[in-house]
């Protein structure tokens, strides 16, 4: 099967999408852990590996693959087994290209604006985001998620894909500061009930560690909590400790490193 290294921080996102993944297709791979807090991934080695010095980043033989959803295509292409119940990455043409387009979705729409968002949180703390704008943004992304699934029953048809993979990971972050179950009756049912839906998976405790350590570093970084049960976040004063000054230094780097993108 070729060596397989995935280069990982499963605060992120789309590093999550590719661990369920590898669960999934019970897959051997080696995890080399870099540390986004701690400005790790501007480490030269892993700029020599990958000049855009974001993770994941897989490595697999002579290939860098440097985007998730690229990562998620080559690993099923490579290793998905070919059994009709086992459709993560469809071979029809028009199934694979409504995939896609998901994936692109979440690339350049959910995970660009999730991202806008947090970026905003690390950078210059809570207090200093325009929270009505990123909602607005991000709300906006739930209804269009909620439109898609209108038409099927998971996010490229009526079954699991790597897109719903994809879109999980990132839906479950923007979720911890605007909860979708706040519009389940009325604003996205069906994307309320989709969530569900992926959250009951065997695999999906592998997201919900990586989301926890997220929350806790940003509430750190942030100087906040994200809400329990209601819409708004509690700003909180903290302390703030001789930990979370060095974090601060630290993510403001990789702030000024995602602002410059
Ligand atoms: N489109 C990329 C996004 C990857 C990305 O932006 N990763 C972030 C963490 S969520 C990162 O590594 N940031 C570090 C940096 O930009 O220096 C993907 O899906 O892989």
């Amino acid at each position: 099967m070729g060596k397989l290294v995935l280069y990982y921080d499963d605060v992120s996102p789309p590093v999550r999408s590719c661990m369920l993944l590898i669960k999934m297709l019970e897959l051997d791979v080696e995890y080399k852990f870099v540390d986004l807090f701690r400005g790790g991934q501007l480490d030269k080695a892993f700029i020599d590996l990958n000049p855009n010095h974001t993770v994941p980043t897989l490595v697999h033989d002579e290939l860098v693959i440097t985007d998730s959803h690229l990562i998620l295509m080559h690993l099923c292409e490579k290793f998905e087994k070919d059994s009709e119940s086992e459709k993560l990455w469809p071979q029809e043409y028009g199934e694979r290209i409504r995939v896609m387009n998901m994936l692109f979705f979440e690339c350049s729409v959910l995970f660009r604006r999730d991202s806008e968002f947090l970026s905003g949180i690390v950078r210059g703390g809570f207090a200093s985001v325009d929270l009505p704008l990123h909602e607005r943004k991000l709300l906006e992304a739930y209804s269009m998620l909620e439109s898609y699934l209108r038409r099927h029953k998971y996010m490229a048809g009526d079954y699991m894909t790597i897109a719903d993979i994809s879109i999980v990971t990132t839906l479950s972050t923007v979720n911890l500061m605007f909860p979708i179950a706040v519009g389940a009756a009325d604003k996205w049912p069906l994307l309320n009930d989709w969530f569900a839906r992926m959250q009951a998976l065997p695999v999906y405790h592998i997201n919900q560690t990586g989301l926890e350590k997220l929350r806790v570093v940003i509430e750190r970084i942030g100087r906040f909590k994200f809400p329990t049960t209601s819409e708004t976040a509690k700003l909180e004063a903290k302390t703030e400790g001789e930990d979370v000054a060095e974090e601060q230094a630290d993510a403001k780097n990789l702030g000024n490193v995602e602002e410059n993108k």
